[in-house]
């Protein structure tokens, strides 16, 4: 992809304002020192014929080519280095131009004191940026308390986080590594520890992270905590599943657990999911499950029916809970 960084504009910018102030350093000093030595004082002095007596204008002058020779030479220079950097700084304002699909869009959110990462796809992390390597990245950067500045030095960054307003960027990390981003606004006592690491990997390994966050892993088990096998479905859907496109409800059947466990990774999209297991044997379970980053959960299926049997174990365990829970209960009520 052939996108320019904003280190590179950066360091264009520099390079280019080094080259020209170092010619223009040199022709000055140049000039100066060839004239310094041109009218150097020789000894030998003429007649006093050729000095200027009182009231006489100066000869000799050439309309002043050499005046507006230099001023309009620093004229083009300074104008054209004017436009050029304005044209530079507005591409490290708007970004590259080109399929925004290419990019990877993210919200950051600042809080005293650390930043959370929100992707599109649902998953959040937390002290952590993990981007792809030599693909935009969209930031949109707000704060949930105070004013903080999102920067990171090395990728020349920087964006104000400031509470109910959002502040855009963009930034492209060229070679995979692991830089900082640091908060740039004094916001409070825990503001110089206030960073997060950037973890550019390359875009292969970007997918496999973002692969593993979208897993989850869910295990069932009876009361015996051993696995339940068979007679039971699970139904995974989005809370928020109308907003979407696509219908984000899956459900699996016990066929396609194995040994009371199933590995889902098929769901592209995180967020908070809604959970429903129904069994044949035993009471439904609902839960609400907050997919933003790996999930591994383990249900415990109460049977109904075994309670009678099983009243004796669960009994036992709960027992003690009871007695703390009536006399707090109790306590309570006296009070
Ligand atoms: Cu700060």
């Amino acid at each position: 992809m052939e996108v320019q960084t904003r280190v590179d504009v950066f360091e264009d910018i520099f390079l280019v304002f080094l080259a020209l102030g170092a010619l223009v350093g040199i022709v000055v000093i140049a000039y100066t020192l060839y004239n310094a030595y041109k009218y150097r004082d020789s000894g030998d002095r003429k007649a006093a014929e050729d000095a200027p007596t009182l009231g006489e204008l100066p000869t000799g002058g050439s309309g002043g080519k050499k005046l507006f020779l230099s001023f309009g030479l620093s004229a083009i220079i300074v104008i054209s280095l004017v436009v050029w950097t304005y044209g530079m700084l507005l591409y490290v304002e708007d970004g590259p131009d080109q399929n925004p699909e290419d990019g990877i869009e993210m919200e950051v959110e600042g809080w005293a004191f650390g930043w959370d990462f929100f992707y599109e796809n649902g998953v959040e992390t937390s002290g952590e940026m993990v981007v792809p390597a030599d693909t935009p990245v969209w930031l949109e950067v707000t704060s949930t308390d105070v004013w903080h500045t999102f920067g990171i030095s090395d990728l020349r960054v920087k964006a104000d986080a400031i509470p109910g307003e959002v502040d855009e960027t963009w930034f492209m990390a060229e070679e995979p590594g692991e830089h900082t981003a640091e908060c740039f606004e004094l916001c409070g006592f825990g503001h110089s520890d206030m960073d997060a690491t950037v973890e550019v990997l390359p875009p292969e390994e970007f997918d496999a992270w973002m692969d593993e966050q979208l897993t989850m892993e869910i295990t069932l088990e009876d009361e015996n905590e051993e696995r339940v096998t068979d007679g039971f479905e699970l139904e995974l859907e989005h809370e928020n599943n109308d907003e979407f496109d696509e219908d984000l409800q899956f459900t699996y059947s016990d066929n396609e657990f194995e040994n009371g466990s199933i590995t889902i990774d098929e769901i592209e999209q995180g967020g908070p999911y809604e959970l429903v297991i129904t069994a044949d044997d035993y009471e439904d379970v609902e839960d609400s499950i907050s997919f933003t980053g790996p999930v591994d959960e383990t249900y415990e299926l109460v049977d109904p029916d075994a309670e009678d049997e099983d009243e004796e174990d669960e009994e036992d365990e709960e027992d003690e809970d009871d007695d703390a829970n009536d006399e707090d209960e109790d306590g309570g009520d006296d009070e």
